[in-house]
């Protein structure tokens, strides 16, 4: 079914586990997955552009539709396939707003680990600076106090937006993995911890976890005193 599909995806990005958790979900197993690597720049390559005028992953066809970005990659699998696999958008109206705001609070907690994480990917050798580092990070403190405060009022096993998972949790649980390889710890953000322990018994994600992250990179410690 899911053979007029095709994902263009590097490993450990979280744009990209977005859309493949989402596949995982919806049982749209058997996509044409392609792996491309990051480091040799093959996000520029032809293949890429000729889907995505960006040159950014994910990339992502199904027939002759292009849905690239990955929250539209999302809702559209959710709402082409509605019926199929795991509902992601519930009916409730509650939890349905819920979901909306987490995971479009979700871009903004993505943009401070960015900002945390890849700092010195993004700037320049010559421009970068310790007090604009240490602003990122502290920033990224206050974030995630956000969201172990949002969980801790939903109570222990919940979801992001009340028990069931919904795209919020597709959405957003990249980001989260992220902070707990990059050295978070489970001790300080015990709320954070339980939900990435939850998420991460989901068949969907264990089908789609990055392949570069075998155990021996748990032991990253750039976020470890946050
Ligand atoms: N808004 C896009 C962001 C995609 C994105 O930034 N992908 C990164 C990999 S994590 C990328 O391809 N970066 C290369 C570039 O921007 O040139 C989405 O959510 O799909």
């Amino acid at each position: 079914m899911a053979q007029d599909m095709t994902l263009l995806w590097c490993s450990g990005s979280p744009p990209c586990w977005r859309v493949m958790i989402a596949l995982e979900e919806k049982k749209l197993q058997g996509y044409n997955s392609k792996l491309l690597s990051f480091e040799k720049m093959e996000h520029k390559s032809q293949q890429v552009l000729d889907i995505n005028p960006r040159g950014q992953l994910p990339s992502f066809k199904h027939g002759n539709i292009v849905v690239n970005e990955s929250y539209a990659a999302c809702f559209y699998l959710e709402s082409q396939f509605k019926s199929q696999g795991t509902k992601l958008i519930p009916d409730g109206t509650e939890e349905q707003a819920l979901m909306y705001q987490r995971m479009f609070e979700g871009l903004t907690f993505y943009d401070k680990l960015s900002a945390a994480i890849f700092y010195d990917y993004y700037v320049p050798e010559g421009e970068r600076l310790e007090s604009a580092l240490k602003r990122n990070k502290e920033a990224l403190v206050t974030e995630l106090k956000l969201w172990e405060g949002y969980l801790e009022k939903l109570g222990s096993g919940s979801y992001l937006a009340g028990k069931s998972l919904t795209l919020a949790d597709v959405i957003v649980f990249p980001t989260v993995a992220t902070l707990f390889i990059f050295g978070l710890s489970a001790e300080r953000y015990p709320k954070l911890g339980e939900y990435y322990a939850l998420m991460k018994e989901r068949p969907s994600v264990k089908a789609s976890w990055p392949p570069h992250w075998p155990e021996n990179l748990m032991g990253q410690d750039t976020l470890k005193d946050m």
